[in-house]
């Protein structure tokens, strides 16, 4: 009736833009991430006869609200899964350095789903697991695994064929991130409403959507073969068309800030200095940085001097769920 999982959250380079189904959370393209062994959730979930309600802690506060009822009603799908009427006590913590930017919700609701389901002792399998973790929140489920990740967006309606896998061993290849932290915040859209304004208003989305098959085929072979140049070329040029889309949207809206701007900048100088690096930005206005063991000392350098950036950390590629 109880136990502890860790998951590591990821960074998309091929972005999860859009949904086709809001309720199921099936995605409208494929999209492929890197799992980060900086940034995680762990989470454990204790059912309980006793309990008349679900009570979720996060580093050691109670919470309410909205962020209480996404959780409470993910425990509800894994109840109806496991054909339970318990409810359950869940005590997370995340390991993200203070003010990364980084959304919690992948590592939170994969770490979520593997414990809730191994407390019920249900055992699932991978697949299964991604399946159930994409419906707290999408990018949820491609951290169930570690490396290089594909959540195929599968065809069918109930979401049976739509869920997460590897398409690398987790050590195929030693590709660094720097989390770009910056000092103000911007007023926020969320990734669930921005992606579905985009969808319903921004004549530049169909556009999107076409252009993903070509993307993920050519950053697979580079991932393969490990050529960082055109991976990088690759993710780089997805976020920004991923960007692009909510500019066309109505109303119009972006996550950037100026120095959001001057970060992108930055790395594209440090590229033509001969140091390979690329950017990428999810639904907010700190930015990812792509890097190669060998550059970390400049890259780290040359990203904490930019004025109006707080902090950089730095990350590898990370495994995917683990149990205590
Ligand atoms: C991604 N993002 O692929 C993209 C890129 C943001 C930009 O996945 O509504 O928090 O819970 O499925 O997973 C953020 O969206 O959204 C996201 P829901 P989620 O990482």
């Amino acid at each position: 009736m109880k136990a502890t999982a860790k998951a590591h959250t990821n960074i998309a380079l091929i972005k999860y833009w859009g949904k086709r189904d809001e309720s199921l959370i099936l995605p409208m393209n494929n999209s492929l991430s890197l799992t980060l062994d900086a940034f995680y959730t762990e989470t454990t979930v204790t059912f309980n006869r006793e309990l008349e309600e679900d009570k979720f802690y996060l580093d050691n506060e109670i919470i309410l609200g909205d962020q209480y009822t996404k959780v409470s009603k993910f425990l509800d799908l894994i109840r109806n899964y496991a054909d339970s009427p318990l409810f359950a006590e869940v005590h997370s913590t995340n390991a993200v350095p203070t003010a990364a930017g980084f959304a919690s919700s992948a590592s939170g609701f994969a770490a979520l789903a593997a414990a809730a389901t191994r407390a019920l002792d249900l055992n699932l399998d991978n697949q299964t697991l991604s399946r159930l973790t994409r419906q707290g929140s999408g990018s949820a489920c491609r951290s169930i695994y570690g490396g290089f990740v594909e959540w195929e967006k599968g065809v069918e309606d109930d979401g049976s064929d739509s869920y997460a896998v590897p398409i690398t061993p987790q050590d195929h290849w030693d590709v660094r991130v720097a989390a770009v932290v910056l000092s103000s915040d911007m007023k926020k859209v969320s990734s669930r409403v921005g992606m579905k304004r985009t969808v319903e208003t921004s004549p530049f989305y169909s556009g999107w959507v076409d252009s993903i098959p070509s993307d993920l085929m050519q950053i697979k072979t580079a991932i393969q073969n490990r050529d960082f140049e055109k991976m990088g070329k690759i993710a780089e040029a997805n976020c920004q068309k991923m960007h692009a889309t909510t500019l066309g949207a109505n109303p119009p809206f972006t996550y950037w800030h100026d120095t959001t701007l001057t970060v992108m900048q930055t790395v594209q100088a440090l590229r033509e200095k001969g140091i390979l690096a690329y950017f990428t930005i999810d639904a907010g206005p700190n930015v990812k940085v792509l890097y190669q063991p060998e550059n970390e000392e400049i890259v780290h350098q040359t990203l904490r001097k930019i004025p109006g950036v707080s902090n950089v950390i730095l990350s590898r590629s990370g495994q995917g769920v683990t149990y205590q």
